[in-house]
């Protein structure tokens, strides 16, 4: 006996392993079974083996409205202090995101904004940004740490991104992002800074069990190859997973490097070069594509879509949402960007935010496809098509979210 079945729905499954013609692996009037949390069972209404109340406890009916996973925002910056909209204004007369970092702004400017923060008001900022996410569908957010640069606050970056988990029911995936700026009392010592990342700092989030992951930032404004090397170094060590922004500004060969790691992802990649798009594949390292940043910082150079497709690497897609690069709240306006921006399929953009997104989290068993033994997270949309998702602009059709069985 199931706890519940939701009946008179399409499924957009995108699970290869449902079969269908499109990228979408949909099923047309289909029903989910769910039982302690987790998808029972997937298939035609028509092939449900009784009637629905022999099957389960409760049946809900969706009105003929589509069903997809749980959306899954997988690179967010969303537990930060202050914002940085002086910058904004700044940029539009001129001035380069690289150039304000330079000049002691940028990352650095919310380091400073984030060491002052309590636990409480980083909480309550990163609430209030999660919170139109949620209403979109999103089940699972990666979140990452990176504006402490110092233990005390990097922790407390950690900590609360667990929290927000905890008080929203929402999946929260924690990187570790201590390789994203070197802080002001480390200027000139990239080196002493480093020996704090991975001999102490690293290592404590570990035992505290405080990281899923471990992110650097890998550009000429931040870290060379080599000290991003000695970060996953340390951290396969320390038995994490890694993941890098990689070739968002320049090319750093930063999508080879991630996958001589074995990373989970590389993301951003405008100026990744096809050897490295062949390292990927070689090693499944999902490209994780960011086009509120591309958008935000009015890049021109697009990442190599075609050699994603021609080398079957994984493309996801995510928000990005940080206070500097991508002041980005809805993954949904991130599918119509990756479509407009990146030419995209809506299929690829959809696969994008759910079982890509799962795999560039390592979570690809747990959630990111509607399938017997996922967890039971799914989004219910008021729509005719699938495509719709990557459609409009600034229209939610989210009609109710689901997590692990439960309405969220
Ligand atoms: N993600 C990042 O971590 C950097 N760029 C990006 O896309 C910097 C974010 C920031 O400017 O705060
Ligand atoms: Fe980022």
């Amino acid at each position: 006996m199931w706890d519940a079945v939701w009946l008179n729905a399409h499924l957009a499954t995108m699970a290869p392993e449902s079969g269908g013609d499109d990228g979408y692996h949909a099923i047309r009037d289909g029903a989910v079974g769910v039982k302690d949390g987790r998808i029972a069972w997937v298939g035609r209404r028509s092939e449900l083996s009784g009637p629905p109340e022999d099957l389960a406890r409760a049946a809900f009916d969706c009105g003929g409205r589509w069903i997809t996973p749980g959306l899954i925002d997988c690179h967010t910056h969303i537990v930060h202090g202050g914002d940085r909209a002086n910058e904004f204004a700044l940029r539009l007369k001129g001035a380069s995101y690289e150039e304000i970092a330079r000049a002691g702004g940028g990352i650095l400017s919310t380091v400073t904004a984030t060491r002052a923060a309590d636990a409480r008001s980083l909480l309550q900022s990163a609430s209030r940004r999660l919170e139109p996410l949620r209403r979109e569908g999103v089940t699972t957010i990666e979140i990452k740490s990176g504006y402490g640069l110092d233990l005390d606050t990097e922790v407390r970056m950690l900590q609360v991104a667990t929290r927000l988990g905890e008080e929203t029911g929402i999946r929260v995936s924690r990187s570790f992002l201590g390789a994203h700026a070197l802080p002001p009392e480390y200027k000139g010592d990239a080196d002493g800074y480093l020996d704090l990342v991975c001999r102490q700092v690293m290592p404590q989030m570990a035992s505290e069990g405080l990281a899923d992951a471990v992110d650097a930032f890998g550009e000429k404004i931040a870290f060379s190859p080599e000290q991003v090397s000695r970060v996953f170094g340390a951290a396969r060590e320390l038995g994490l997973p890694v993941r890098l922004h990689a070739d968002q500004l320049s090319d750093q060969g930063g999508g080879g490097l991630a996958a001589a790691y074995d990373a989970l992802s590389a993301d951003h990649l405008e100026y990744t070069t096809e050897r490295s798009v062949e390292a990927m594949a070689e090693a499944g390292t999902v490209a994780v594509l960011l086009p509120g940043a591309f958008y935000f910082l009015g890049e021109v150079k697009r990442p190599p879509i075609d050699l994603f497709r021609r080398h079957a690497v994984q493309m996801a897609i995510a928000t990005d949402c940080n206070p500097g690069s991508a002041p980005v709240t809805s993954l949904l306006l991130m599918l119509n960007m990756a479509c407009t921006l990146f030419r995209l399929t809506p299929e690829e953009a959809l696969t994008g935010v759910t079982r890509n997104a799962a795999a560039a989290l390592g979570l690809e068993e747990e959630c990111g496809r509607l399938a017997p033994g996922l967890s039971a997270d799914f989004a219910l949309w008021d729509i005719a098509v699938p495509a719709e998702l990557s459609y409009r602009i600034g229209f939610n059709p989210c009609a109710g979210v689901v997590r692990a069985g439960q309405a969220v």
